[in-house]
């Protein structure tokens, strides 16, 4: 059952955590801090459990991690139960899990609902020293709640601060507008309407194709195109979905130790070494496969740069393959980054989609966007007529969200400042001078350079299990070390610059957001080795964390 249901507020209430957000990485928190028999309030801005999923209803919003992969792994039975319907899950059917989840672990009496952290403040100065706020967080909400919590949990989630891009006239449109990432809750129906879209990303990629097939006219604006390979998405056959929970618990140990925590085909083989006509089949064979799956086909796709040209040329004509008319297909095929550098996108019938008679692509590279008119979008050499805009322009990722908090640790000093030239912290978990204050697949760790709840597990497992370790040595505040920090952070740009990553002017670097600091901002040493170096480090008695 889908419920949007929330506890009555409590003001200036004492917990042992608030947990900030309430999708995948809030929910396995509180269900792991419940074990811990830790008090817990969940802060969740939506009327319901999801986050991503809750919010990103667009039409043809899917995820592009396999539904047999894209669920929680910590209950034998849960992963069992569940019956997935496609080979990737569309978004109702994940929110419908993540409810499902919500109800049968009865989660959500610690979840309040429509309820916002705008402040969590570390106090430590001395006029509270020795009172019982002392090392403690108050957090503030928009319902004017205050708690005072031991440990604050961020699940705030890494794409979740959508962003409207900064048009002027955009208050003037006559029309509707809409952003992919804050879709209404009922069904937008275009039929019969001039839409226009703006963004080709993940989301523009997915949303086209659906939106053409009710628009009378859809013009898609694109600055950046990106690379796309097809989903192939079908129903999920009953004996392949049992073949997969015959041995879910060695699937699931062997996808955590993969790069990615997915269950790719990782070659072992460089491109480099492998003859053209060989690459080409190795690429077909993957294209035909359909998904990320592709980038993996060689093991230096992301490192060598002919090695990754040439498995984007290979997408390069495959679309002018599709695409009929050859000046839309070179406008289409992405020339200007490395295949995998921008989030590669997963499609249904994209670039088929550019075929039809009422669909068209306007190059704002070319002819920017000046303003955003009453009847529709004005770029340097036309006017588009519109009756609706569909914003699929992305997010403040990673960051966004906890910029969006006023958080201030040791001596009052905010986040913010501290992160001013990039985000700092260690492991991607904690960050110096805020002690007690979890990131759950934070800046400098994995996250979204992999499947995110695999990601998600992993964090809060670690986190749950250092909370434990807390309780049995009767510490009371842990707090990451600067030095240890220092090192995680140039360890982070050294494999990054190992990579293509940084050389395409992407959301990972920040580069999306006009003013933020342009560093890349997840681990891409891979999931498995992340781990083991948490491991390792808690091994060896939390090596660069101190508690007290
Ligand atoms: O956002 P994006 P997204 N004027 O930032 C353009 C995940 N996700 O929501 O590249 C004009 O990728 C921008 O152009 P450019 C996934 O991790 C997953 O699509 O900056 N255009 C770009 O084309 C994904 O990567 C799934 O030049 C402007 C687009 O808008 C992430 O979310 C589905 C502009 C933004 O693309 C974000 O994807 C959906 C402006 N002012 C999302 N500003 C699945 O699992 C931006 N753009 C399948």
């Amino acid at each position: 059952m889908i419920s949007s249901a929330s506890v009555p507020a409590i003001k200036d209430r004492v917990v042992d955590v608030v947990v900030i957000g309430a999708g995948f990485a809030g929910l396995y928190m509180l269900y792991r801090l419940r074990q811990l028999g830790l008090t817990t309030r969940v802060c969740e801005a939506g009327k319901g459990v999801g986050g991503t999923w809750y919010w990103n209803r667009y039409p043809g919003a899917r995820c592009d991690v396999e539904s047999m992969q894209y669920s929680y792994s910590f209950s034998e039975a849960l992963q069992q139960e569940w019956q997935w319907t496609e080979r990737y899950p569309k978004q109702d059917e994940i929110l419908r899990y993540i409810n499902h989840v919500a109800d049968r672990f009865a989660l959500r009496s610690d979840i309040a609902f429509d309820t916002k952290v705008i402040s969590a403040v570390y106090n430590d100065d001395a006029a509270v020293a020795a009172s019982a706020d002392s090392h403690r967080w108050t957090v503030t909400t928009d319902q004017g709640e205050t708690f005072k919590a031991h440990y604050v949990i961020s699940a705030a989630g890494c794409l979740s601060a959508a962003r409207m891009p900064e048009l002027p006239g955009l208050e003037n449109f006559k029309g509707k507008c809409y952003h992919t990432g804050n879709w209404p809750h009922t069904p937008v129906d275009f039929t019969g309407q001039r839409v226009g879209v703006v963004g080709t990303g993940s989301s523009g990629v997915q949303t086209i194709p659906v939106i053409a097939e009710q628009a009378s006219e859809l013009v898609v604006f694109q600055r950046t195109p990106n690379f796309s390979i097809p989903a192939w998405n079908r129903p999920l056959k009953d004996e392949e979905q049992q073949l997969w929970k015959d041995d879910y618990t060695a699937h699931r140990e062997k996808a955590r130790q993969t790069r990615s925590g997915i269950l790719y085909e990782y070659s072992t083989r460089a491109a480099s070494d492998v003859p053209d006509a060989e690459r080409q089949l190795e690429y077909e064979r993957r294209w035909l496969r359909g998904g990320a799956n592709y980038t993996h086909a060689f093991n230096d796709i992301y490192t060598n740069r002919d090695s990754n040209d040439s498995a984007a040329q290979f997408v390069r004509n495959k679309i002018h393959a599709t695409v009929a008319d050859p000046a839309l297909a070179a406008l289409l095929a992405p020339t200007d980054h490395a295949i995998g550098t921008k989030r590669i996108c997963v499609d249904t019938n994209y670039y088929q989609t550019y075929n039809q008679s009422h669909v068209s692509l306007v190059d704002i590279r070319a002819s920017p966007i000046e303003e955003i008119v009453p009847e529709g979008i004005r770029t340097g050499t036309a006017t588009y007529a519109l009756d609706s805009i569909v914003f699929a322009t992305g997010y403040d990722a990673i960051t966004g969200a906890l910029d969006r908090i006023d958080i201030r640790g040791k001596d009052g000093i905010a986040l913010k400042d501290k992160w001013s030239d990039g985000p700092r912290t260690y492991l991607g978990l904690m960050t110096a001078g805020f002690p007690n204050l979890f990131f759950i697949t934070g800046p400098g760790s994995p996250s979204i350079l992999t499947n995110v709840i695999v990601s998600i597990e992993q964090h809060v497992n670690w986190i749950a299990d250092c909370l434990a370790s807390m309780q049995e040595k009767n510490f009371s505040t842990a707090e990451a070390l600067l030095s240890a920090e220092n090192e995680w952070v140039a360890h982070v740009n050294e494999v990054a610059a190992k990579t293509l990553f940084p050389t395409t002017k992407s959301w990972f670097m920040g580069a999306n957001i006009p003013g933020k600091p342009q560093v890349f901002l997840p681990y891409a040493g891979g999931l498995g080795n992340y781990t083991v170096i948490c491991e390792e480090i808690v091994a060896a008695s939390y090596r660069g964390f101190t508690f007290d």
